[in-house]
């Protein structure tokens, strides 16, 4: 007979890489919509996972009449696995929503991140230490010392200097350390344990917690590699990226530009789409090689095609099914008219994108005309963008904005109304200085905003992490442009995704050395298979950067 667990859903983000990775583990999830006192008198193991706004989740959870029944539950003393928002649920509440009170299980409050020395939100890799973990030579709830689990997050409990890193309020704590802060990254009592990652989402380092809970959360003993000591905190991400289009004969396939042109120019004088592979397969290779993330962007998406058959939709199913790694989808995340003339809205559309399995999704084009509105409203926020409605209901952590920039030279900065900085690579003419310019429609058209403007709208918008491409160095092998990057880190707070240029391992720690990036993306070098992602991590390693190696 097949195992169940339950799984609560308040529908406040993606539960399908929940499902999948229970599926995978051999078990059947359950989705419990609505409260009743019936329905959890069944319950044998409990899922609680939580994304988005901390205010939203609580009040789904009220609203819907979970809050007591959880509570009750918990009570039972039956097994219990909260995620993320489903961790900070049992606190007393967040900053980020002050008038909503959490579950109170614990006497501690939330915080937003210090983003004076580091990017907020906290994106990425990094460990939950567990104090005299190794002297004890098991595991903890499947939780392993030097392991590396994901985490997406721009509040925590903060823990103070003099605070306990071993327990809080009767609790078990495993701690973790963003910058100059330590934070609690899981807590756990008799069978009930919350996370601050998402083991889904964690590799196989995340698959062996969720294993662990449904086997009853069992010591095991940890093998001496798990023992081998290996540096603390945020790994340098390294992320794959897919652009997908349909061919001349309309199948699905990963291609890549020069300067985002995707056609063969070859002696024979074909001009086809460049076909690199099939989606599906690649990112799965990818993810068995390491990717911290994969992305995949659909670059024709400014054709018109019914939602319903967006070819994307099915790629992203198939994917979540194997791939346990962030998976974010670009390419026509915006209002759409279906050729039947059906309106979707943005946020119905990346809901769609959501719940076929991606973490987040990433605006392009719609993103520039929407920052060009905010600046001729005054700099003022109307709630109309995708940025503020996706954010609004999944959370700053699930929207990306994806930038296609190239450059524009000028002999003197007065001679642009946009923000310029000296290069170190002057223009045609012997021009010193430069300003970015955004595009959209995949390059093909121009518009009057630059890159360092775009990014603070966004920013005020609701997006979370910027993927910053650069149509000059994209697939030209030749490495990132470290001055773009520069200048977007220098403009924004949250976390940045160098993208377009790498070719080679020693672009990836280029660009981790020479500029504040937090994440660094690669395409043509992987597609082509002139290095794996596992080469360019061991060489990050063996230079004494650090990544996540499973
Ligand atoms: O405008 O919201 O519909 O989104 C469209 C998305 O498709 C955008 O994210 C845009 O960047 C992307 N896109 C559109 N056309 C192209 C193209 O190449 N013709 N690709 C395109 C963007 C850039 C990166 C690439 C890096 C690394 N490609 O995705 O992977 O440059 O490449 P490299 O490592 O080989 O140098 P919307």
């Amino acid at each position: 007979m097949t195992k169940t667990v339950h799984i609560i859903d308040v529908e406040s983000g993606n539960l399908r890489s929940m499902c999948n990775a229970i599926e995978c583990l051999g078990y059947q999830p359950i989705l419990i919509k609505e409260a009743s006192k019936e329905a959890f008198a069944g319950i044998e193991k409990l899922i609680f996972p939580g994304v988005g706004n901390y205010g939203h989740f609580l009040k789904q959870l009220q609203d819907r009449g979970f809050t007591q029944l959880i509570k009750e539950y918990i009570s039972s003393g039956r097994p219990l696995l909260g995620v993320c928002v489903g961790l900070q649920a049992f606190f007393c509440g967040s900053e980020e929503s002050p008038n909503l009170p959490g579950l109170g299980l614990v006497n501690a409050t939330l915080r937003k991140f210090d983003d004076s020395d580091k990017a907020v939100p906290h994106i990425g890799w990094n460990d939950a230490i567990r104090e005299g973990q190794v002297a004890s030579g098991q595991d903890y709830c499947g939780i392993k010392p030097y392991s590396k689990y994901y985490f997406v997050n721009s509040y925590a409990c903060i823990l103070d200097a003099d605070a306990s890193l071993k327990t809080l309020d009767g609790w078990d704590i495993t701690y973790s350390q963003y910058g100059n802060q330590k934070f609690v990254s899981s807590i756990s009592r008799g069978k009930v344990i919350a996370t601050q990652f998402h083991p889904e989402k964690s590799g196989k380092a995340g698959l062996n917690i969720l294993r662990s809970f449904l086997e009853g959360c069992d010591p095991v003993a940890l093998t001496p590699a798990e023992l081998t000591t290996s540096p603390r905190g945020l790994t340098r991400r390294v992320i794959a990226c897919l652009d997908v289009r349909s061919n001349d004969s309309g199948d699905l396939v990963v291609t890549k530009g020069d300067q985002y042109d995707v056609r063969e120019k070859d002696s024979n004088g074909g001009d086809g789409v460049r076909n690199l592979g099939k989606p599906v397969e690649m990112a799965e290779k990818y993810y068995l090689d390491g990717a911290d993330e994969v992305t995949f962007l659909n670059i024709t998406s400014f054709r018109n095609c019914p939602l319903r058959d967006a070819p994307m939709l099915e790629v992203l199913k198939q994917t979540s099914k194997t791939v346990f790694v962030p998976l974010t989808v670009g390419g026509g995340i915006r209002d759409i008219v279906d050729p039947d003339g059906t309106k979707i809205p943005a946020l119905d559309v990346a809901n769609t994108y959501f719940m076929s399995g991606a973490d987040k999704v990433s605006i392009g084009s719609d993103s520039v005309i929407a920052a060009e509105a905010y600046y001729n409203r005054g700099r003022v926020l109307d709630g109309s963008s995708p940025m503020e409605q996706i954010s609004k209901a999944y959370g700053v952590q699930a929207v990306v904005v994806s930038v296609d920039p190239k450059r524009v030279y000028v002999a003197n900065p007065s001679d642009t109304k946009h923000h310029t900085i000296k290069t170190a690579f002057p223009g045609p003419e012997g021009q010193e200085y430069v300003w970015y310019q955004c595009t959209i429609s995949g390059g093909r058209e121009s518009r009057d905003l630059g890159v360092y403007e775009l990014v603070q709208a966004v920013e005020a918008m609701g997006c979370g992490e910027v993927l910053l491409n650069c149509i000059d160095r994209d697939g030209s092998n030749a490495g990132f442009d470290l001055e773009l990057i520069d200048l977007a880190k220098s403009a924004v707070k949250i976390p940045v995704i160098a993208s377009s240029g790498a070719g080679k391992p020693e672009h990836f720690e280029q660009v981790f050395r020479k500029t504040k990036t937090d994440a660094a993306l690669g395409a043509g070098m992987f597609h082509r298979g002139e290095y794996k992602v596992s080469d360019v991590k061991s060489y990050l390693h063996k230079q004494g950067l650090l990544v996540r190696d499973e």
